[in-house]
């Protein structure tokens, strides 16, 4: 890609025309950062940025701003779809965080910037390398140890798109650090620049009011993990690296508190067993009566493994035993699937664990396909000779890529004449529905777990992802929890669905 000196000048002068003007109201919304964007239908654009960067990976178009006591919100078109991640440039927000150019430096043409969000940064080592994540860099001495996850910083979808939603936390998430937007007014502007770092696109910079600054505080009335009345209670969790047994502690108290009956587990190792965590399970879970837990173990999948666990007899669905790859013998997926028997109906579910990492077009988002395209042909096997009364497949899909993978598991069954939807839980705060986060990753908290089913047979109850930081301290008392206890166990969290089967 080369630097355009044209398109820099109409950029340029753009900013000079509409620079000083372009202005967005304070205007309060309910945003959900979960990757659809109903909740930002009424909210005005504040910069319609031109079609003016036509070669570039980005091209920035509509940007609208809002934001409430807690936080302030973004919606950003970039022309393409890509993972803003995994950009081969970077994108800078830039932020004047008081509207005072005498604080702060002069920085991409922003008098006064304090911050700079960087998505996808560079390798400072090796400059046209990008490196993945969002990085922050402070002007101001106030914020000089900030980082993505101190700001609270997160966006949707983590798929690749061409509009992403993102929330920056108005109040750090560090007691020691002062309020990062405690001021009434902001200004901000953003700017793509490529692998080299020549600026490829910019926006004019906006002027925002802010509404007065409050501090989170979290009512539950009611016990937000309360488990519905005669619903099988389906948990999936990515268990990283096997760690139930070597740290059992937070896991045992998290399953104790959601009661589940299935339980669809990935990463477990492969010197791991089906006998080691059916005894871990039944010396540990709370059980009513006479149940017992009965699992089922992944056989392929190398060292990361799939599980499936329940009180009610299981066995292994045949077409789910060992899962390999077409035309690679000898190499398996991470799955497992199993026939669940509950009050004399038959339930199918599978555990997936897609391939990690990558971007759009990549080899590893390339593999999750092959691998979604995979198991989607062994669901149509499975289905061929026999009748169930409900199909789950649940997961790490680390949708990173594209959405395919996902896709080919909701919208492309026709092959199995099935329909299958994911459920839409979101995390109890109800701020967002990530499934991941890892604050010593440069990697920002995402959704890349999905718990999908039939919904010709099946009805969700209620879904939820668990993040114990969210329950009020009644709750976390009332079930033994500590708040830490959901991030020490593992980086991804519990996605919790209580399931009905039709009459
Ligand atoms: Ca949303
Ligand atoms: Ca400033």
């Amino acid at each position: 890609m080369r630097f355009y000196p044209l398109i820099s000048l109409i950029c340029c002068l753009g900013f000079l025309l509409i620079g000083r003007i372009a202005q967005a109201n304070a205007q309060a919304a309910y945003i959900v950062i979960d990757g659809s964007f109903d909740d930002w239908k009424d909210i005005p654009h504040a910069v319609l940025d031109p079609v003016d960067s036509p070669n570039a990976e980005i091209d920035l178009g509509r940007i609208s701003i809002t934001d409430n006591g807690q936080f302030i919100h973004l919606l950003v078109e970039l022309g393409r779809d890509v993972n803003i991640q995994k950009l081969d440039g970077s994108l800078h927000l830039i932020f004047d965080i008081d509207a005072r150019e005498d604080s702060g430096q002069l920085f991409m043409g922003l008098q006064g910037a304090d911050i700079d969000i960087i998505l996808s940064p560079h390798d400072p080592n090796q400059p046209n390398k990008s490196i993945g994540g969002v990085d922050v860099v402070s002007f101001s001495q106030n914020f000089a140890d900030i980082t993505a996850y101190k700001i609270g910083f997160t966006f949707g979808p983590t798929y690749a798109s061409n509009l992403f939603e993102l929330r920056i936390s108005r109040n750090l998430q560090s007691p020691s650090l002062t309020p990062l937007f405690s001021h009434k007014h902001l200004r901000f502007k953003i700017v793509y620049e490529n692998a080299q770092d020549n600026l490829h696109d910019e926006t004019a910079i906006i002027f925002h009011e802010l509404s007065p600054l409050t501090q989170s505080s979290i009512v539950q009335d009611q016990d937000p993990l309360n488990k519905t009345d005669g619903a099988i209670r389906v948990v999936n969790w990515n268990i990283k690296d096997g760690s139930i047994f070597n740290t059992p502690d937070p896991f045992v108290r998290c399953l104790n508190a959601l009661s589940p009956d299935v339980i669809l587990f990935q990463e477990l190792a492969a010197d791991n067993s089906s006998s080691q965590l059916q005894d871990f399970l039944n010396e540990n879970l709370r059980l009513r009566d006479s149940q017992s837990w009965n699992v089922v173990f992944g056989l392929g999948g190398g060292n990361l493994r799939c599980a499936i666990a329940s009180t009610n007899p299981l066995q292994i669905q045949e077409h789910f035993t060992l899962v390999e790859y077409p035309d690679w013998p000898g190499h398996s997926l991470r799955v497992i699937g199993a026939i669940i028997e509950i009050s004399g109906k038959r339930l199918l579910c599978v555990s997936v664990h897609l391939r990690c990492c990558g971007r759009l077009g990549g080899r590893q988002d390339f593999k999750r396909i092959l691998e979604a395209e995979t198991i989607r042909y062994q669901l149509a096997k499975a289905l061929q000779y026999e009748q169930f009364d409900g199909l789950i497949v649940a997961g790490d899909f680390n949708l990173v890529g594209s959405r395919r993978p996902l896709d080919l598991l909701t919208k492309h069954l026709d092959i199995t004449g099935l329909t299958l939807s994911p459920v839409d839980g979101q995390q109890i705060d109800e701020l967002s529905n990530a499934t991941w986060s890892d604050s010593k990753e440069s990697y920002v908290p995402g959704r890349l777990d999905f718990l999908l089913y039939s919904i010709d047979k099946l009805q969700i109850a209620r879904s939820f992802v668990l993040d114990t930081h969210d329950l009020a301290p009644k709750w976390l008392n009332h079930h033994s929890l500590k708040a830490t206890d959901t991030s020490l166990a593992s980086d991804h969290l519990p996605l919790v669905a209580d399931i009905r089967l039709a009459q």
